[in-house]
């Protein structure tokens, strides 16, 4: 642990981690003073300070950019691909790489359910373009909860569930991480092996550190339920565990509710803190209340846990930035003071949320028939999904393709995760124009019955032909 306050280190003092019964009231004031004045300015730590007052090197005639040793980047592992497909001037191309849905014709889909919640939208002409509260839209957070936790969850009731608005799942992670580094003692966060690929960079910048702990069996294709409860079994006491509530990403491979149950058991007798994300509920099973299931066991045994939802995938507002993260509390009282300190980690974020998106939600989620409309175009994805992935399998078996493929029919949720190696894909893009991350991961959501074929021809060549 970082001392409070013993120096006027800015970065030391930033570090909220001695409890403040260990130090005087007058450092407790300066320290809240210090601590407001680098929240202003949380770049402003003591080395950017120094760098502040230095010599500036734009302060002569430099004919050299100041960003000359600026070294480009790497592409996002999973963005990235959708910039490769994008330069790719072959007509047979395929998108297989970031979870977006797509119809049958290969488009992008608004649902027309959000259609509907649009034009409701911009024909009120009551409503208006204010700045939002730090939490958000007050009506899409708590039908956001109602949505993940159940309409008749205690928890809710009892509003011991503090929800905020947040940037989509992305943000909602972000600022439930940052909101833990600042105010949990346990700043260790296990996330499965493997994960989504922004966890670990959205949890080491939020001030955690990550660790992980085993999930998929790449023997079996299936869960290394040992594993995750020897790692889970052997984390200290209080670690902050970051579970997929359903569909898990990259995997497809899903805990059953037996073995949720165990690994509630055993996350609750060793005090671990359960952060959910829920980037797909609806699209595992084509019921949101199934999907949600996870979540609500462990919310149910009156524990405490933190929720990442995202309206991404399951409502198709992708590009909306629009999720909520939820912090479900002992009682209704601290449930208040921590949704106090999340606001003091939104605002000096991005300040409060957008409105258009999240009034899209609340407005299907608190129409009867417009939620019912909801479901039904939010089964027809899961089931399109689920199609694709017999389509393909049968088309392999068909071809004859070595090797045994029924886990592309086991998995669940967007995407398959095939086994293929990164050579396997490497030659799948090149020779083929297929697009998917190198872990062989792809989103059943991009296929249809017209590019089935082609993906098969070039599974089969891959496997065949590629060591
Ligand atoms: N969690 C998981 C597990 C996840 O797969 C995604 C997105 C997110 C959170 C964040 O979604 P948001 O759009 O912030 O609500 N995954 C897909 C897109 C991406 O990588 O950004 C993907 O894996 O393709």
């Amino acid at each position: 642990m970082r001392p409070q306050l013993t120096s006027p280190d800015a970065h030391s003092i930033a570090s909220p981690s001695s409890p403040s019964s260990a130090i005087s009231a007058s450092d407790r004031r300066l320290n809240a003073l210090v601590r407001h004045l680098v929240d202003a300015s949380p770049a402003m730590d003591s080395q950017n300070l120094k760098d502040t007052v230095s010599a500036s090197p734009t302060s002569g005639f430099h004919a050299d950019s100041v960003f000359a040793h600026v070294v480009r980047a790497p592409e996002d592992p999973i963005l990235g691909v959708t910039v490769a497909y994008n330069k790719d001037p072959s007509p047979v191309k395929l998108n297989l790489g970031v979870g977006a849905y797509r119809t049958e014709e290969g488009k992008p889909l608004v649902l027309n359910v959000v259609r509907r919640a649009e034009q409701q939208i911009v024909n009120d002409r009551a409503r208006v373009k204010e700045y939002l509260p730090i939490v958000g839209l007050a009506d899409f957070n708590k039908l956001s909860a109602k949505l993940i936790l159940g309409a008749d969850s205690p928890a809710i009731q009892e509003n011991r569930v503090t929800t905020v608005e947040c940037l989509s799942g992305t943000g909602s992670l972000r600022v439930g991480g940052e909101f833990l580094a600042r105010h949990y003692h346990q700043r260790t966060i296990y996330i499965p092996q493997p994960t989504w690929g922004n966890h670990p960079k959205v949890f080491t910048i939020a001030g955690l550190s990550v660790k992980t702990y085993r999930y998929y069996d790449p023997a079996t294709r299936g869960l290394n339920f040992q594993g995750l409860l020897e790692d889970l079994g052997s984390a200290p006491s209080g670690a902050i565990v970051l579970l997929h509530a359903c569909a898990h990403n990259p995997t497809g491979v899903d805990p059953t509710v037996q073995q949720w149950e165990q690994i509630r058991q055993l996350m609750r007798s060793k005090a671990l803190l359960p952060f959910f994300d829920s980037a797909y509920q609806g699209f595992a099973s084509g019921s949101l209340d199934a999907d949600a299931q996870s979540v609500r066991m462990f919310v149910a045994d009156g524990g405490e846990c933190l929720v990442a939802q995202s309206y991404a995938k399951n409502m198709g507002l992708y590009g909306e930035r629009v999720g909520a993260l939820s912090i479900v509390c002992k009682t209704a009282d601290i449930a208040s003071r921590v949704e106090s300190q999340v606001k003091l980690v939104v605002r000096p974020m991005y300040s409060n949320p957008p409105i258009h998106g999240a009034s899209i939600v609340a407005t299907i989620l608190k129409d009867r028939d417009m939620y019912n409309e909801w479901t039904i175009e939010l089964k027809a994805m899961a089931d399109r999904i689920i199609s694709m992935r017999h389509q393909l399998f049968d088309a392999l078996r068909a071809k004859g393709t070595p090797g045994d493929w029924s886990h592309i029919i086991k998995q669940i949720g967007m995407f398959t995760f095939t086994g293929l190696n990164s050579e396997q894909v490497a030659f799948m893009t090149r020779e083929y124009h297929i697009y998917m991350t190198s872990d062989g991961r792809i989103s059943m959501a991009g296929l249809s019955t017209r590019t089935i074929p082609h993906l098969t021809d070039a599974i089969h060549a891959a496997v065949t032909g590629v060591v």
